[in-house]
């Protein structure tokens, strides 16, 4: 359990998205400047019907929130995290190194290093202490909510079957040829 001052650590509302009940996958990130790249993560979620949350957790400059937040992950009912972060990027590891739940994590495209410096920090976990890293930005972003969507719908017959659903709407959209028009 979570000390009670790292508890209360976790104030506020959280960002939620359009699907109803309780969240199921919890968007953490290190600064609202992330929220361009990690909203990419919400908006795909949104899109398959899974309830979300969304939270600004620093592991810098907000530690204390970012223990209550992974250490009562799981008792809320969420079923995996989703921890973008830039820079030196520790809020992923952190939050792995606080919970049991699958830690998914988005290297935020840096400004000075173009995000391999967030890329590198989250990659080389040591072993016993997994985070599942995506890509760089936008791509990892909704790839990371598309693994989340997958985990769920191992125990979720019709989410499996919206994902399934997603999938071929994806398929059907690439064209078969290149087009000249803009
Ligand atoms: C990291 O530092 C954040 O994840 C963000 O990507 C980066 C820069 O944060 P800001 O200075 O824009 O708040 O902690």
């Amino acid at each position: 359990q979570a000390s009670a001052s790292a508890a209360g650590a976790l104030q506020g509302a959280p960002l939620k998205g359009t699907a109803p009940g309780p969240a199921q996958v919890g968007i953490i990130m290190g600064s609202q400047s992330d929220w361009p790249t990690m909203r990419h993560a919400a908006q795909t979620l949104d899109a398959l019907g899974v309830p979300w949350e969304a939270r600004i957790v620093s592991a810098h400059r907000t530690p204390d929130r970012l223990q209550a937040y992974a250490k009562t992950a799981q008792g809320r009912g969420l079923k995996t995290v989703i921890a973008g972060a830039g820079g030196a990027a520790h809020l992923p590891g952190m939050a792995a190194a606080w919970t049991a739940l699958p830690v998914l994590g988005v290297p935020v495209e840096s400004r000075i290093l173009k995000g391999r410096d967030s890329l590198l920090s989250i990659v080389q976990m040591p072993a016993g202490v997994p985070v599942g890293t995506l890509a760089i930005g936008r791509a990892g972003a909704v790839n990371a909510a598309l693994l989340s969507a997958a985990i769920i719908a191992l125990s979720d017959a019709a989410l499996a079957q919206r994902l399934a659903d997603w999938r071929a709407a994806q398929t059907a959209s690439v064209a078969a040829a290149p087009s000249d028009e803009p």
